[in-house]
């Protein structure tokens, strides 16, 4: 993985590029030009040398250079920095959709197809669109090689895009800090052929779909996946953030409630407490104020959509 200076990964860089070393050449200038005169003017008029101040009358032509050459370098940074910025602000038509899902420490991107990743993969020279997402607090999506960044605000509708044009596996952070595991929360981006695209996100069987469509627990899935309850949730059996779904349902857990421990059956009124009132009862060895309550946003129904599909999850790996 590299964070490319030299290469240009996507249709941004050279604008951003040029922006950049515009400015920093014209900070190089000023800071070399101003120190040299601070020195000469030091050396020169001291007091050894110039025991008498000589008052300056105005010099008109020096002012109006001095005010004008600034002038003009500020509206050209300002003009490249604009002219750079206003395409990131005005998607193409054409191109493909991406959801790009962030959440307490996690990216997930979601395909029209239904595909899901927590890495970002896209096509060689086609135009990428992200919806953005944030299921919690504020975060911002960091690509670095493609010189692009955006903040993913809870409740906000915002949009990304690029053109990836050169292949290759690129750093994503968040550059929001946004709580405990900030600095874990990255991912990457690979850029890969048409072809070699094509055959990743035509293949449908490692969607993480467990249950038939539309049959029983399809609808629990559709919404944990909507509220995005897998990115701290395995269906594996594996720890994640939180306790995985599987084997869940109907076990006995150990809970922490009012600081006791307490051995407590899963049942619907606990899954019910768990996803309203999270931190009520906290499963032991798990941190609290992890997970959100979903109060307001998941009704009792969708409660037991969900219950359906962790049973369904059981049977599944049972026949296995
Ligand atoms: C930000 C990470 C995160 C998200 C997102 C999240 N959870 Fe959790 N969840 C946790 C953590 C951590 C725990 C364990 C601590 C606790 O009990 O609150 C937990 C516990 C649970 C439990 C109790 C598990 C057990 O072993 O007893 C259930 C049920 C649950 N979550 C369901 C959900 C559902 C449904 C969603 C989506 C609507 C969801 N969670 C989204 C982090 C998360
Ligand atoms: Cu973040």
């Amino acid at each position: 993985m590299y964070s490319s200076t030299g290469i240009e990964a996507s249709n941004f860089v050279s604008s951003y590029n040029t922006a950049f070393w515009f400015i920093v050449g014209i900070s190089l200038a000023l800071l070399t030009g101003l120190t040299i005169a601070m020195l000469w003017f030091v050396y020169r008029y001291n007091k050894k040398r110039n025991k008498v101040a000589s008052p300056v009358e105005g010099n008109t032509w020096l002012e109006i250079t001095w005010t004008v050459i600034p002038v003009l370098l500020a509206l050209g940074m300002f003009y490249l920095g604009w002219s750079g910025w206003k395409p990131m602000s005005k998607p193409p038509e054409e191109g493909m959709t991406v959801t790009g899902v962030a959440r307490m420490w996690k990216f997930s991107f979601m395909y029209e197809n239904g595909k899901q990743s927590d890495e970002l993969i896209v096509p060689l020279n086609t135009p990428v669109k992200i919806n953005l997402i944030s299921l919690d607090v504020i975060h911002s999506l960091f690509i670095p090689a493609f010189r692009i960044k955006s903040d993913m605000i809870p409740g906000r509708k915002k949009l990304m895009w690029f053109i990836p044009e050169t292949e290759g596996k690129y750093d994503i952070f968040c550059a929001e800090y946004c709580g405990l595991d900030h600095s874990y929360m990255r991912s990457s981006v690979s850029v890969l052929p048409k072809e070699k695209f094509d055959a990743w996100y035509i293949d449908t069987t490692k969607i993480a779909v467990v249950p038939e469509e539309a049959g029983p627990g399809a609808e629990g899935e559709t919404i944990m996946r909507t509220q995005g309850c897998f990115a701290c949730h395995s269906t594996d059996g594996s720890k994640i953030i939180g306790p995985s779904y599987l084997n869940l349902f109907g076990e006995q857990q150990t809970v922490v409630r009012d600081g006791k421990d307490v051995i407590i059956t899963v049942d619907e009124a606990y899954v019910n407490k768990a996803v309203f009132d999270p931190n009520s009862e906290i499963v032991k060895g798990y941190p609290r104020n992890l997970m959100q309550s979903y109060k307001g946003v998941l009704t009792n129904e969708d409660v037991l959509k969900i219950i359906e599909y962790l049973k369904i999850l059981n049977e599944e790996s049972a026949t296995q």
